[in-house]
């Protein structure tokens, strides 16, 4: 079946989430895309992410969801933190993407997935692994990842942001991953992935992504 994406003034769009990582990628994208939003607390710890009501919206009891309402009715659900991003990325005034058939888009995907895949999955390996007491491989992963941020200082060399001159999906996963490890990166080794921290982190709708479901406990 076919699906228009519905876009205009009565849509409006509801970030269900909580205050990890993956649902601050979201807000942070909405932030930045000057898009509004609501966001609803999914109190994780409850459990409410396991009622029947959210099941009904991500079977795979998670967050984060953005749910999209026409005229009030909901007319689109979509869940998986980077689904959700490479949506926003176009849906706003600020668009967080470079534009589709262009070789901009295609590496800005390229550092969108070398975040996503070499740098945030294994930390996720390693959060897993501390809390089932497997510290060794714990660390590897967590080394792993710092490893592959490090190696981001490339992008930077002559580029303001991680794909070139535009702010990006790539910068947004990057900065919520530097900005919980900030105390184990090596600045002093990378200058201009420290340069880039700074700019980045001084964007006032990155921070305010950042916070959005902080506001709301
Ligand atoms: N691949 C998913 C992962 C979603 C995910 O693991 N969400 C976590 C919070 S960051 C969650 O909802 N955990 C609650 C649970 O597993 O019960 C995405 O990127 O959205």
């Amino acid at each position: 079946m076919h699906m228009e994406i519905e876009t205009g003034l009565d849509v409006t769009l509801e970030l269900l989430g909580a205050r990890t990582g993956n649902c601050q990628r979201a807000a942070i994208a909405l932030e930045e895309a000057g898009l509004e939003y609501t966001p609803v607390l999914v109190d994780l710890r409850g459990g409410q992410q396991r009622l029947a009501s959210h099941l009904r919206l991500n079977p795979a009891g998670k967050v984060p969801v953005l749910v999209e309402r026409t005229g009030g009715r909901e007319t689109f659900v979509l869940s998986q933190s980077n689904a959700i991003m490479l949506h926003i990325a176009d849906l706003g005034p600020n668009k967080l993407l470079p534009p589709e058939n262009s070789r901009e888009r295609l590496i800005a995907y390229e550092r969108f997935m070398y975040v996503v895949t070499d740098v945030i999955a294994p930390s996720h390996a390693g959060f897993f692994m501390t809390g089932s007491l497997q510290h060794v491989q714990a660390s590897m992963h967590h080394r792993r990842s710092l490893e592959a941020l490090a190696l981001s200082e490339r992008f930077l060399v002559d580029s303001q942001f991680l794909a070139g001159e535009t702010f990006t999906l790539a910068d947004i996963c990057a900065v919520s991953f530097a900005m919980y490890e900030a105390q184990s990166i090596d600045w002093e080794r990378l200058p201009n992935l420290r340069r880039w921290f700074q700019e980045v982190t001084a964007r006032p709708a990155v921070m305010r992504g950042f916070r959005t479901f902080e506001r709301l406990r």
